[in-house]
């Protein structure tokens, strides 16, 4: 069976790979969504739940995820998790107070059996603002640098000025493709 699907996925493209945003709340990750999927700037209004798009990059179909991210909802993050091939984490680089909170949740969803092999893209967005803490800082701050046995990259964005999605979704697509074949 499992020969027959990679042969009709071979004639008919790939499997629409699964990817979650996740982050705090404020930190733009709906921003982020709609930037992907329709090039623009949407106002958005706080997630209560979710937002699932498809986005197209490359000839390779993303089905696209944005979870709420506020306290009381991030514990249902969970009931995402199955069958992820990548997260997008969503740091708000001016938000440094909330940093460390941004760590803790990036590191028990890490810790989730069923992300173990789930691509992780982090992006230091909202680098438009004077003052933020720049990629280097987030990447230490996050301690991506203890981070073992976990295909990931950290860019720097502004969802605002659309700078760096792109590396992003490319960083991904390379990785997904090779995953996938
Ligand atoms: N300056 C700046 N503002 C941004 C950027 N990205 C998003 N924002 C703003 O940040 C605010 C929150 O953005 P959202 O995309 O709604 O944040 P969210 O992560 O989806 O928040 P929840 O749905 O509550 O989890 C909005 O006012 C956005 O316009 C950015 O790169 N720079
Ligand atoms: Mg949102």
């Amino acid at each position: 069976m499992g020969g027959v699907m990679s042969y009709f996925r071979g004639l008919f493209g790939q499997r629409e790979m699964r990817i979650l945003i996740l982050g705090l709340d404020g930190c733009g990750k709906t921003t982020i969504l709609y930037r992907l999927q329709v090039g623009e700037i949407v106002t958005t209004i706080p997630t209560i739940g979710f937002n699932v798009e498809q986005v197209t990059y490359k000839n390779l179909k993303f089905q696209v995820w944005d979870l709420g991210g506020q306290t009381s909802i991030r514990p249902y993050w969970r009931c995402y998790y199955s069958n992820t091939d990548a997260i997008i984490y969503v740091v708000d680089s001016a938000d440094k107070d909330r940093i460390g909170i941004s760590k803790q949740e990036l590191v028990s969803m890490l810790e989730e059996e069923e992300l173990k092999n789930a691509v992780l893209v982090v992006l230091a967005n909202k680098q438009d603002i004077p003052g933020c803490l720049s990629p280097t800082d987030v990447y230490r701050a996050l301690g991506l640098d203890a981070l073992r046995n976990r295909e990931f990259q950290i860019f720097k964005a502004s969802a605002l000025k659309g700078e760096g999605l792109d590396e992003a979704m490319e960083f991904l697509a390379e990785k997904l493709k090779s995953a996938t074949k």
